[in-house]
């Protein structure tokens, strides 16, 4: 079957610009398949790079064991990073520039070189890792109920929004990252704690899958991008006058707060 891809990626981007969900696009093509996803994924990012927005670089989804058994898939899922989602240190964000987002926490890279797969190993990215940093994730399903197949989720470029990246830059071989500690508080509850290996094992492994996933496609991670590894925990629904905080072990905190109105 031939998908109109030019159709399903302007009816995603639309519902972004109206921040008004949709039905997923499952319910009227139930055999969509991945390849098929992200070739909508592709098309909606080069209609947001036409309007002057940059991919910085890319991001992981479902790499936690518990996301994947939740979704009931083995593989992660891959998106873009854009410009545009990139939220300012300390600004509040308003809630009404998204459908029914949640936050959730990430452990992000920083790449130095380029990585071509196939065949890339959890240390060729170590090795090419300049940086890592936490961060905090908002996600936003453009779908009714936030709720999809794994094709869909693909197409709407993994439920991406926005991400705050932390201030504190660590070098990668002064950490342990199957170790590395992340606690997550919504309110001031802890909503959920985690450590690295959360990630399939490995953040590293993780954005491992990414380049060889890349590679299929025809790409390859490019030197300066910032990768989100995935959420470590579960996401957190936001609302008005929320207060998100994620503290990482070596990587400091990354803070997150609605609007109240
Ligand atoms: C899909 C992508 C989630 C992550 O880190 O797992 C994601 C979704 O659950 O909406 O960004
Ligand atoms: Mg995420």
């Amino acid at each position: 079957m031939t998908i109109d891809i030019d159709y399903w990626s302007d009816y995603l981007l639309d519902a972004v610009a109206n921040r008004s969900e949709v039905a997923a696009i499952t319910k009227s093509i139930p055999d969509l398949t991945t390849s098929d996803a992200y070739d909508i994924q592709d098309a909606a990012v080069d209609k947001r790079l036409e309007t002057g927005d940059r991919i910085i670089g890319a991001k992981l989804g479902l790499t936690s064991n518990a996301k994947q058994k939740q979704m009931g898939v083995d593989e992660p899922v891959y998106g873009w990073l854009m410009e545009s989602g990139r939220l300012a240190p300390e600004t509040p964000i308003r809630l009404d520039e998204f459908i029914h987002p949640r936050c959730e926490p990430e452990i992000v890279f920083t790449i130095g070189e380029d990585i071509e797969g196939p065949g890339i190993s959890a240390g060729d990215i170590i090795d090419a890792t300049t940086a890592v940093t936490g961060g905090i994730e908002v996600i936003d399903a453009r779908y009714e109920r936030f709720s999809f197949q794994l094709a869909d989720t693909i197409a709407d470029n993994t439920s991406a929004a926005r991400y705050r990246l932390g201030t504190k830059r660590v070098d990668v071989t002064d950490l342990d990252l199957a170790l590395l500690g992340c606690v997550f508080k919504v309110n001031g509850d802890i909503t959920a704690t985690a450590a690295g290996a959360a990630l399939l094992g490995d953040p590293a492994h993780c954005v491992a899958m990414l380049a060889n996933h890349l590679a299929d496609r025809g790409r390859k991670i490019g030197a300066g991008w910032t990768v989100l590894a995935g959420a470590l925990t579960d996401a957190v629904q936001l609302a008005p006058g929320t207060h998100a905080r994620a503290d990482y072990a070596h990587l400091g905190s990354v803070e997150l707060t609605t609007e109240k109105d």
